[in-house]
């Protein structure tokens, strides 16, 4: 083993943190002791994290509400009550499954130590902590759990957002439309006589075409556009700062484009086509609302004949 080069260690730290594209990592620091959680506090904020730090434990579920954190820190000796007993009332509740639990302590006992992770909690820290190893654990561990985050609300299949993940980021848009006043448009695609395709060619075979669609979705509309596979063959697209008007064009564009896809299985080639409805923001209509005329169009269209777009 060669000895570690400690300044290469630095500056790896350092691109790994430059690197970083995606929104700034959310951290929450409980800790009795106010100075050292404004002094690890201020160490990560200089790393582009956003912190937030908490002395009265009780506030502890209501703050994790407000704050959302993706990677917990947790003081283990405090008065009234310890971090274990924290940490495994934070495993009590599924929403906080994702969050990390990273103990700090002046603790040095071995025995105590592994007593706190197995009671709850990921990973133990011992103070005093150097600042580029405070920020190397927090870096991984949140890095770790957006990962494991974005895969697991990710479908399997398409790639595309699940159903609750896809009626999240609706809710989102629908709230910014309403703040903006821009409108937003939300389209509802469903696969014309899927049931047919895949008693003729195969549930594979249809499988492909629900890939393709998607990977024509995803080819066709914008970044900030949200794509999720709302049903088995059905999707659910959310086009922010797009009138119904716009929505049908590029929709129609897509409609088109997939019905000349030409598919195969076997010998036999086939085509599928795809009918969609839309619905667009009004100032006040709930995403639930936008949803269901969204729907009702989306059955006009099967209604009139399929393969066709209707708002
Ligand atoms: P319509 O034009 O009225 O939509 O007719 P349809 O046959 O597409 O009717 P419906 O939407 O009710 O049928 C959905 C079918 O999609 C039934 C189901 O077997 C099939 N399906 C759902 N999920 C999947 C999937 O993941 N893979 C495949 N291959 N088929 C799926
Ligand atoms: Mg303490
Ligand atoms: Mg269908
Ligand atoms: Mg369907």
């Amino acid at each position: 083993l060669r000895p570690l080069d400690i300044t290469q260690l630095e500056s790896s730290l350092e691109r790994c943190l430059n690197r970083h594209l995606g929104a700034p990592f959310r951290v929450m620091i409980v800790d009795d002791d106010a100075d050292l959680a404004a002094r690890y506090s201020l160490v990560l904020r200089n790393s582009q994290m956003l912190v937030q730090t908490l002395q009265d434990p009780s506030l502890l579920l209501e703050t994790m509400r407000t704050f959302n954190p993706e990677v917990l820190l947790l003081d283990v000796n405090m008065p009234h009550c310890s971090g274990p007993e924290l940490a495994q009332m934070i495993r009590l509740n599924d929403e906080w499954l994702r969050v990390p639990i990273i103990y700090l302590s002046a603790e040095t006992d071995i025995n105590r130590q592994m007593e706190a992770l197995l009671k709850a909690g990921d990973d133990f820290i011992t103070k005093p902590i150097s600042d580029n190893a405070l920020i190397a654990s927090v870096y991984s561990h949140a890095q770790r759990a957006r990962s494991l985050s974005t895969a697991l609300s990710r479908d399997s299949l398409t790639g595309l957002l699940k159903h609750a993940d896809i009626k999240e980021q609706l809710a989102l848009e629908v709230e910014r439309a309403a703040r903006s006043g821009k409108p937003t448009s939300v389209v509802m695609l469903d696969l014309d006589h899927f049931k047919r395709v895949n008693d003729t060619y195969g549930h594979a075979a249809g499988d492909n075409v629900i890939r393709a669609l998607a990977n024509l979705l995803r080819q066709r509309l914008r970044r900030i556009d949200s794509l999720g596979r709302y049903g088995g063959e059905e999707f659910v697209v959310v086009l922010p700062e797009c009138s119904a008007e716009q929505a049908r064009r590029i929709i129609e564009e897509i409609r088109s484009r997939f019905s000349a896809i030409s598919f195969r299985a076997g010998v036999h080639t086939f085509n599928v086509s795809l009918s969609a409805g839309i619905s667009e923001t009004d100032g006040h209509a709930k995403p639930g609302v936008l949803l269901e005329r969204a729907d009702q169009a989306l059955y006009a269209a099967k209604h009139n004949g399929r393969n066709q777009v209707r708002v």
